[in-house]
């Protein structure tokens, strides 16, 4: 239902007509709004039902703003309220957004204080100068800073690799709560994203239940705030600081509110086209043909009644994902029971804090068939790197172990480094030490600011070393903190295609390092890709979910991930020349 959308938009309008001193209209665009706001019935429903006409027929709403409406129902913008927002740089969204605050009082802070966001807001309140205003005072403005700090908690994005444990934890618990019959987490974190803004739960429960559902939400011991709490939506802040949404459903709606509450926008959107042209109707509580459900228990079956095999959450992002569901030609994604070994471990050797023997048992109790050992070497200093010669110690050290805890031949220690490339593209570890190395990696930790054309050049130079197997995190970039290294990925592709370099998908929450875009790309190159966790303690093991998530968004298959293979075939593989693996 969008008529809570239409409202805050009408809203706003009415508030930059005000400020831009427009007589008249602002009072009819609000009471536009309002009206809006009180409808009971869906005002797409209506649209479609009456026409343009039937709009006009609400209370309230005029000629000019019926076609508004109309505008945005179809389009999903108003060209009018676009061009409001960059004539009057007040960012009312977010102003609005802030508990505490509303038309009235962000007019009056634009015209006594220029306050056109919410930085000029806090430095003002922290001042003194809104308690100073007529209609205002010392309790409003304390009322203000703690709405600026919860707004600010509430979005700000959240890891993967921080959200998704805590997500888990709270759908377990609601999946047991009473009443309960089903509960699911959606939106972006089912997406798996990189980061996440809130997190979106759903439960299926008897309507009679609701309030009893609603209460358990809200009293979880997480919850330190309460933003809403209404008979079928409440919304949380929680302790670590993400903001969570519930909202209620009958059993029979859960499906069709799972699609709707996944996304993402685009996604939804383009589904709901489909089903227009169908005759139908898609919406949260099913999909429709008149008023009849047909669909929305069942995920599923809401994309095999539009004529489309399900799709996994993780690729719902518009970008061809629904024309291969038509076809019939969505790849069967990689998952985690595919892997059969971790390709980038760490051990005490140099910066990780388990020994290589824990770090092996801790790979071998997940299931997996081997698991490589790649320290840093000797340029990486502040992590104790290795040089040569200790490499050398090491790779006698990893054969002792081989013999002596895996003698039955039931899981193996690969010998391998996590290799500098320098500079100038040449490595920190000489020619005839990492020829007896089962495998090797290598990876930028330096000199981030070249130009893009050096930092390609210096890329292309490594993969071209023969015994350089793989490039481990290539861009380098660290989530919320620092952008990759500037690449000519084009050009990047083409080298590891012609050397036969594996490229990385990094599994650190915040590294993620190939993005889903480049995977996706170096897949469709015929590119080979390892999942590694980077762990530098048996706990990072278990950071492969978020490898494995990262790869089934570029639609990897099983196929492109070579730690899908047997311990024989890797060794093979590992074991052919370069030009010859793929
Ligand atoms: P986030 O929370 O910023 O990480 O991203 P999402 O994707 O979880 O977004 P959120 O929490 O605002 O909404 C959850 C899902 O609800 C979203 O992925 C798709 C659906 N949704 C929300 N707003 C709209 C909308 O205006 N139109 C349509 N078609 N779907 C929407
Ligand atoms: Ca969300
Ligand atoms: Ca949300
Ligand atoms: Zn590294």
């Amino acid at each position: 239902m969008k008529n809570e959308e239409i409202a805050r938009i009408l809203y706003e309008i009415a508030l930059y007509l005000e400020m831009k001193e427009v007589a008249f209209k602002p009072a009819a665009y609000e009471k536009a709004a309002e009206s809006i706001e009180a409808l009971e019935e869906d005002v797409e429903d209506i649209y479609k039902k009456g026409g343009l006409k039937a709009l006009e027929d609400i209370p309230a709403i005029g000629k000019g703003i019926s076609e508004r409406i109309k505008e945005y129902l179809e389009t999903e913008r108003i060209k009018d309220y676009e061009k409001l927002k960059k004539q009057i740089p007040v960012d009312i969204q977010t102003l609005s957004a802030i508990e505490g605050i509303g038309p009235k009082l962000i007019k009056l802070f634009y015209q006594k204080l220029k306050i056109k966001n919410i930085g000029d807001l806090e430095r003002a309140a922290k001042a003194g100068k809104l308690a100073k205003l007529p209609h205002s005072g010392e309790k409003l403005q304390e009322k203000i800073l703690k709405g600026i700090e919860f707004y600010r908690r509430s979005h700000s994005r959240f890891l993967l690799g921080a959200a998704l444990p805590l997500a888990d934890k709270i759908e377990k618990r609601l999946n047991k709560a009473k009443s309960v019959i089903k509960a699911a987490c959606a939106g972006s974190l089912r997406r798996r994203q990189e980061t996440i803004g809130d997190l979106d739960f759903l439960v299926a429960c008897p309507e009679r239940s609701r309030g009893v559902v609603m209460d358990f939400f809200v009293s979880m011991p997480e919850v330190i705030h309460v933003f809403a709490k209404g008979s079928t939506k409440s919304m949380v802040q929680l302790r670590s600081g993400i903001a969570a949404d519930l909202r209620v459903v009958d059993e029979k709606s859960f499906g069709a509110a799972l699609q709707y509450f996944t996304g993402n926008k685009d996604h939804n959107i383009k589904l709901r086209k489909i089903a227009i042209k169908k005759g139908y109707k898609l919406n949260e509580y099913g999909l429709f043909r008149g008023k009849k459900q047909i669909a929305g228990r069942d995920e599923k079956e809401i994309y095999e009644k539009l004529g489309l095999a399900w799709i996994p959450p993780e690729i719902r992002n518009n970008l061809n994902e629904i024309e291969a569901g038509q076809e019939n030609k969505i790849p069967r994604l990689v998952e985690l029971r595919d892997i059969k070994g971790d390709l980038q471990v760490h051990s005490n050797w140099s910066d990780g804090s388990n020994s290589i023997e824990e770090m092996a048992m801790a790979a071998k109790k997940i299931g997996y068939q081997y698991t490589a050992i790649t320290d840093h070497t000797k340029d990486l200093a502040m992590t104790g790197g290795s040089d040569e010669k200790r490499l050398l110690k090491q790779m006698s050290e990893i054969d002792k172990i081989n013999e002596k805890l895996f003698k039955k031949g039931n899981f193996r220690i690969l010998k391998g480094a996590e290799v500098n490339i320098r500079k100038d593209g040449s490595l920190d570890i000489k020619d005839e030490v990492l020829e007896k190395l089962d495998i090797v990696g290598a990876a930028v930790h330096s000199s981030f600011n070249l130009s893009k054309e050096e930092q390609t050049k210096r890329l292309i130079r490594a993969m071209e070393n023969l015994h350089i197997d793989i490039i481990f995190h290539p861009s380098g970039r660290l989530l919320g903190q620092r952008p990759g290294i500037e690449l000519d990925w084009d050009e990047i592709f083409k080298a590891a295609k012609e050397t036969g370099t594996i490229l990385e998908i990094n599994a650190q929450p915040s590294r993620l390092d190939l993005n889903d875009d480049n995977i996706r790309r170096a897949k469709n190159m015929g590119i080979k890709l390892s999942v590694g966790t980077d762990a530098h303690s048996t706990a990072e093991l278990s950071y492969n979910i978020y490898g494995i998530s990262q790869a089934r968004r570029g639609w990897c298959e099983k196929k492109d991930v070579i730690n899908t293979m047997n311990f024989p075939e890797i060794l093979a593989f590992l074991k052919k020349p370069k030009s010859k693996r793929f």
